[in-house]
């Protein structure tokens, strides 16, 4: 893979913070968009905008073409056997949150039971917490073990005839963990329950199989994946799109409304009410290209250099200095490294690399039951991906020295004790 290449492709990547080339390392967070992406979507706008599904003049047509086009194109990232299980939304939040409303309004009564895991990002906790809000459902949680992987015999207790969904992360935001989703999924499925996989930190890396994966529901959000924000994808099994109630009402998803009655579209036209983001899908297709294009087996053997890299300069330059969170191996990690470094705290250790031009992302990381098991109030992480080198990995090491430099006068003074923060466990 030829990095130096790739890099020219995104322009943001020389743009200078304090002096030098931004050092992007927050890819997790969102990546860069290359020239492509950039350029399909202006291009939408420049020669094809119209709103889509309801002109009948040649503009309206091409928009509802390309817009089609793109949904096509998300299928075949997806494996997906046709179009019709793709429903464009803002992102993997928008997504789950459509899946855990119509699922509840729909399959799940009181009393029935959601399994989700410790390991999973709000957006994958919070829309299961709001049904057993409203609806009195019980919620259940697969734990994580020392190790950062999820602690499977969990499903034992978990999985009966009471469970109707379980809902888990492809890969952690947070420990970079990639579960064993098939396994997962054909206990599930076993018990009779539905499986809902939040895709957003493996379908910027892995190829994605929704037949292999064996998955009722999948998110994935654009602007993760080297497309434009606001665009994302609910991937569902045809037939139990089908059978759900929509999740908005609006314009274009009904097929007749009367002042007594309305009825409904098929998918995915039900789940998309209002006008959609066309530009944003566009985009997403141009980064599927680009993405694809890469190659999956090359950008993860440039992922897991990056990965090697890091690892051994943590044990390296800061042995009984730094914590690094999740499995040990490096062929086990994928999309980030969270680490805390003893005596500092992450929003410090954000702030002074950023005054190095080296971007990382520091907190709970939307992710504050994971903090709690974990017990730090707080991580630092980096995450790096295709255009990343590992210079700017050194770089950030480099960095970290100069953090224990600015807090304690020297990179070498190991403080006593761990940061003690609020919430910091026992
Ligand atoms: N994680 C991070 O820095 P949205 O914001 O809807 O595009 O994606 C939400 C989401 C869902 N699941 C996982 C596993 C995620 O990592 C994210 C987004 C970002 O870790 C922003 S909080």
């Amino acid at each position: 893979m030829d990095v130096a290449r790739i890099r020219q492709d995104f322009p943001i990547l020389s743009v200078e913070r304090s002096g030098r080339p931004v050092v992007y390392l927050d890819s997790a967070a969102t990546s860069q968009k290359p020239r492509s992406v950039l350029a399909a979507e202006d291009g939408y706008y420049e020669r094809t905008n119209a709103n889509v599904h309801r002109g009948v003049y040649a503009l309206s047509v091409g928009a509802t073409e390309a817009f089609e086009a793109a949904r096509e194109r998300v299928a075949r990232f997806l494996h997906a056997p046709s179009a019709s299980g793709v429903i464009f939304v803002r992102g993997t939040t928008e997504a789950i949150n459509l899946v855990a409303t119509s699922l509840g309004r729909h399959l799940l009564h009181r009393g029935d039971r959601v399994v989700s895991t410790v390991m999973e990002h709000h957006s994958n906790i919070v829309p299961w917490q709001m049904l057993r809000e409203y609806s009195g459902i019980d919620l259940d949680f697969v734990g994580v073990d020392d190790d950062g992987r999820l602690r499977l015999s969990d499903l034992d207790r978990v999985l009966d005839r009471r469970t109707k969904v379980v809902t888990v992360t492809h890969v952690s935001n947070v420990l970079g963990t990639l579960n064993p989703i098939r396994e997962i999924a054909d206990r599930a499925h076993a018990a009779g329950a539905l499986v809902v996989l939040d895709a957003a930190q493996s379908a910027p890396h892995l190829p994605i199989d929704v037949q292999e994966l064996g998955v009722d529901f999948l998110a994935f959000s654009g602007h993760k994946t080297l497309g434009p924000m606001g665009i994302g994808v609910l991937w569902g099994r045809p037939e139990l799109l089908d059978a759900l109630p929509p999740f908005m009402g609006g314009g274009e998803m009904i097929r007749e409304v009367h002042l007594d009655r309305v009825s409904y579209r098929e998918s995915p036209a039900k789940f998309e009410a209002g006008t959609p983001n066309v530009g944003g899908a566009i985009g997403l297709a141009a980064a599927l290209d680009y993405l694809e294009n890469v190659g999956w087996d090359d950008l993860r053997a440039h992922e897991l250099k990056l990965q090697r890299r890091a690892l051994a300069l943590a044990n390296d330059r800061f042995e009984g200095r730094m914590k690094v969170f999740g499995p040990a191996d490096a062929r086990d990690r994928h999309a980030v490294l969270s680490f805390s470094l003893k005596g500092a705290h992450p929003h410090d250790v954000a702030t002074i690399l950023d005054g190095r031009g080296i971007c990382v992302r520091a907190g709970h990381h939307c992710a504050q039951p994971l903090m709690e098991r974990l017990g730090v109030p707080a991580l630092t992480r980096a995450s790096p991906y295709l255009y990343n080198t590992e210079q700017e990995v050194t770089e950030l090491f480099d960095g970290l020295e100069d953090v224990l430099r600015v807090l304690y006068g020297g990179p070498h003074v190991a403080p006593e004790s761990e940061y003690v923060g609020p919430g910091l466990g026992p």
